[in-house]
């Protein structure tokens, strides 16, 4: 750093901004913004980046810059942004900014034919490059790949595996084959049954998945894999104002025939109590056959809420026609949509108090025998079954560790509600997993040589409240990171390798003890938290004094106790903990814990589904984890735990390809970039430690031709006449430049942080020390 040098500056609104330095000192600067309505201010050095001396200069890889920072990094990010560039590399990554707006031909068939077979790098940075190279490395390097998408809410996960796999099903930029149709069918349905509307994106995937393409020896596709990753199953139940329960409740409501909404009494959203706690409104495109009451309270829906690609109406006979070519006949179907509306009759069965009941049970409200009849009628029960296992539950006794006599213990009020709640649950989700596994036996394949695998799974959360939920996902993503960490770095030294330089080992900070404090069989807080669910008397409470206790110390633990929730209540220590987490710390509220990590039904209940007259019902519960009348308890943190091994078992024995995921604002407009908020994406998403540990090594990288291209101009034409090698390794060698700022490699030279720059300066300084140069590199010729 020197002074009156150019420089970023870190700036909350805008993640930087530029400015020069004025004053100099040991590691504090101080920095006039070229902004002069600000005031000069100081700054640490180490938060201060140098900027690009063409602050116009865009470029498609990052890696091509001379300065490359998490400043300049931004910087070329928005210029891009701005020309409507949306794709940008660092390396082989590819990050992704949302556009917001449909970008003409950027994903054309004509597009796709010309990114068919072409090097990363040949052709601008684009998703269907990052799915070419998958394509062509599981073909060269006869190894199963996988393109890991992430990136926070509303920042296009979905949208770009859903180009991915257009890519990959297709035939030469042809129409897809019956067996690629299948996989491409396989996203409305997924989408019906595991999207919803949030506040943050109108279709907004509520569960993670990875979707393999397997292809046989002659690399033609032959058929996929699905498999699905905690689904939020609070929203079956509760939406948050402004929110709506998962699609195909609605697009059942809207879109279902006549026929069959009268078969399932289905009437309008409002009706239904599962869904009216959130926003009510359904899309209908005004071309449907509803009656006009119905058209015109669709209609009241056009609001700003209303998004343009959300139509229930017409998305009910996409995901329709969808499941009919996945193959489903149209019993199957019935039973799907049937278990649906079952859910939505259930939640409209309330309960009171019983006068009649002296210990204070509960009966369902005389008002809801209709629902109640509904209910057991879809689901298969005989509607008074039903009702008794709603308002008590079956218990045994025990004294002295014999089993007694079984009880009937009626429930409150309150438990009966959450008894509904997780029959409803209970339900959903096992409805999510048939229909996962339904699509899979569509697409089965005998033969598979290699796959291509897909990861859409949400990225590192944190709110103001955060639950089990983004403990879970915060889990995962320490994992991913932890590979991406490995996976890069391997990257850059088997590049350093083939290009033939000698590159000392690159260090980097693991995330391990991080995920050993989660995960750690025994004394993990996974563990602690079964453990705790398996006392007679747990609680929230208790789980949250034990996790201090017990793992108080470890470093990336803390109480909450200083921490302030954003709305300025305090924290008490025993309603959470604080995890330090690779992106940040995150404060998780462990109220609810112990419910989200269960969901087992009780007894009564489970008896009730699994003898259900409803053959449909008895497939959905048939792999219970019942074992002849005992229950056991396996629980939501611990399968998944399972599930997440064996993903990273399977990425670990894939190729890695990245795309990261960038949401430009939060109001979901086009051409509205904010810096901040991208900034902190960029640092949650672990690509500012990849520029940490690319500084280790030689980040910034320009081809012999390249550098050839831009300098020629400079040099007389006799040395302008070398081959492009030559000439780098001719101008290198008579400017003396240091060994350990460069090396030369097979194709490229690589520079060590800033030493592009300088190289650069000295190039284009005055003519006098130009001619000297050129002087010497003659010299250096003979
Ligand atoms: P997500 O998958 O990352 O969020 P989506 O892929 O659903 O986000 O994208 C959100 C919305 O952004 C889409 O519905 C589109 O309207 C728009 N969008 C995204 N990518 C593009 C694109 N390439 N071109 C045009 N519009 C796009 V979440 O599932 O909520 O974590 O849970
Ligand atoms: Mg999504």
């Amino acid at each position: 750093m020197f002074q009156r040098q150019k420089v970023w500056v870190p700036d909350p609104e805008h993640g930087f901004i530029m400015g020069c330095i004025v004053d100099l000192g040991l590691d504090e600067c101080t920095v006039q913004a070229f902004d002069r309505s600000r005031k000069p201010f100081v700054c640490g050095l180490d938060r201060v980046y140098p900027a690009e001396e063409d602050e116009n200069k865009e470029v498609d890889d990052n890696c091509g810059l001379m300065y490359l920072n998490e400043a300049t990094l931004l910087h070329n990010i928005k210029l891009r942004y701005s020309k409507d560039k949306i794709y940008t590399y660092v390396a082989n990554i590819l990050i992704a900014v949302n556009p917001y707006t449909e970008l003409k031909g950027l994903y054309s068939s004509e597009t796709i034919k010309k990114y068919k077979g072409k090097s990363l790098g040949t052709m601008p940075p684009h998703v269907f490059a990052i799915a070419d190279k998958a394509f062509r490395d599981m073909r060269v390097l006869k190894q199963s790949q996988s393109i890991i998408v992430s990136g926070e809410s509303g920042a296009g996960k979905t949208e770009s595996t859903k180009y991915l796999l257009r890519y990959m099903c297709d035939h030469w930029g042809s129409s897809a084959g019956p067996i690629e149709q299948k996989i491409l069918d396989a996203n409305p349905v997924l989408e019906a049954f595991g999207n919803a509307k949030t506040t943050r994106n109108n279709n907004s995937s509520r569960f993670g998945k990875f979707i393999e393409v397997h292809f046989d020896s002659k690399h033609q596709v032959v058929g996929g894999f699905i498999s699905h990753y905690l689904l939020e199953k609070s929203r079956i139940c509760m939406q948050g104002p402004e929110e709506r329960n998962y699609h195909v409740f609605y697009q059942l409501c809207a879109g279902a025939p006549e026929k069959l909404r009268q078969q399932l009494q289905l009437t309008k959203p409002d009706d239904f109590h599962y869904l009216k706690n959130g926003c009510t409104q359904y899309f209908v495109s005004s071309n449907s056959k509803l009656n006009s009451s119905q058209l015109s309270k669709a209609h009241q829906a056009k609001g700003g809420l209303r998004d343009p690609m959300l139509d229930d109406c017409n998305d009910f006979v996409e995901m329709d026609k969808a499941l009919t070519r996945l193959g489903l006949q149209e019993q199957e179907k019935f039973s799907i949509y049937s278990t649906v509306a079952a859910v939505l009759h259930l939640g409209n069965i309330s309960f009171e108090e019983n006068p009649e009941d002296t210990k204070g049970g509960c009966r369902v409200c005389a008002s809801s025998e209709k629902a109640l009849n509904l209910a057991a009628g879809l689901i298969g029960a005989d509607k008074e079954e039903l009702r008794q296992a709603l308002i008590s539950k079956v218990m045994q006794t025990s004294r002295g560790g014999l089993k007694g006599t079984v009880i009937m213990v009626p429930l409150k009020v309150y438990e009966a509600n959450n008894a509904r709640d997780a029959l409803a649950k209970a339900l959903y989700s096992r409805l999510f997993d048939y229909i996962v596994g339904r699509i899979n036996r569509s697409i089965p394949f005998k033969t598979s040589s290699h796959y291509i695998g897909v990861l859409d799974i949400a990225g590192f959360e944190y709110f103001t409240v955060n639950s089990f939920e983004q403990f879970c996902i915060n889990y995962c993503n320490e994992k991913l990171q932890q590979f991406f960490n490995q996976r890069i770095l391997k990257e850059e030294q088997t590049l350093y390798e083939k290009e033939g330089l000698n590159v000392k080992k690159i260090e980097f900070v693991d995330n391990q003890d991080c995920i050993d404090l989660i995960e750690s069989r025994g004394s993990g807080i996974f563990s602690l938290l079964d453990e705790e669910s398996k006392l007679p008397k747990s609680s929230g409470a208790h789980f949250t004094t034990e996790v201090h206790s017990r793992l108080g110390g470890h470093f990336r633990l803390a109480l909450p106790r200083a921490s302030k929730l954003r709305d300025h209540r305090e924290v008490r220590d025993d309603e959470g903990f604080l995890v330090r987490h690779f992106a940040g710390a995150v404060c998780y509220h462990t109220s609810q814990f112990i419910e989200k990590n269960n969901d087992a039904l009780h007894a009564s209940l489970e008896g009730l589904v699994q003898e259900s007259q409803n053959p449909f019902i008895q497939v959905l519960f048939s792999n219970a984890s019942q074992q002849k009348g005992k229950l056991t308890f396996i629980s939501v943190g611990s399968k998944f735990k399972t599930q997440l091994e064996e993903l990273m078992e399977k990425l670990r024995s894939t190729g890695t390809n990245f795309i990261r995921c960038i949401k430009p604002n939060i109001r979901m407009v086009d051409h509205q970039f904010e810096g901040g908020s991208i900034l902190s994406q960029l640092q949650c998403s672990g690509m500012t430690s990849v520029l940490e540990l690319m500084q280790q090594g030689f980040p910034s990288r320009a081809p012999f031709s390249e550098l050839y291209n831009m300098y020629k101009n400079y040099l007389p034409p006799k040395l302008a006449r070398l081959d492009a090698r030559m000439f780098c390794k001719a101008l290198f060698q008579a400017l003396g430049l240091n060994e350990n700022d460069f090396r030369f490699g097979l194709t490229k030279v690589f520079f060590r942080p800033g030493k592009f720059a300088e190289f650069d300066e000295i190039m284009k300084s005055d003519p006098e020390n130009l001619a000297n140069l050129v002087a010497k590199v003659q010299k250096w010729l003979i």
